[in-house]
């Protein structure tokens, strides 16, 4: 029984450098998802292919940042990242 602890405390004390390999991973994770909305891959989402993801379809305004009708990539992967930070 000790060593099970044992080792749940050594996967705990690992988390920190797993959590900068996740967060690489994170970043490739938004690129995917990104190619995999952008239907016609024009390079951005417009609102109509945001409808595939009801979270993005639902912050659209909020992830165009410069408002112009479509989420770019940059826009995208920041978007991804604040939604990360914020745990949601
Ligand atoms: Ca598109
Ligand atoms: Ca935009």
């Amino acid at each position: 029984m000790k060593k099970i602890v044992a080792f749940a405390l050594a996967s705990v004390l690992a988390g920190p450098v797993l959590a900068e390999d996740t967060q690489t991973t994170d970043m490739m994770e938004s690129e995917a998802e990104f190619v995999a909305l952008d239907a016609d891959k024009n390079g951005s989402i417009s609102q109509e292919e945001a409808a595939a993801d009801a979270g993005l379809a639902q912050s659209f305004a909020k992830a165009d940042a410069d408002q112009d009708g479509a989420v770019s990539k940059d826009e995208f992967v920041l978007y991804t990242g604040e939604a990360t930070a914020a745990g949601q």
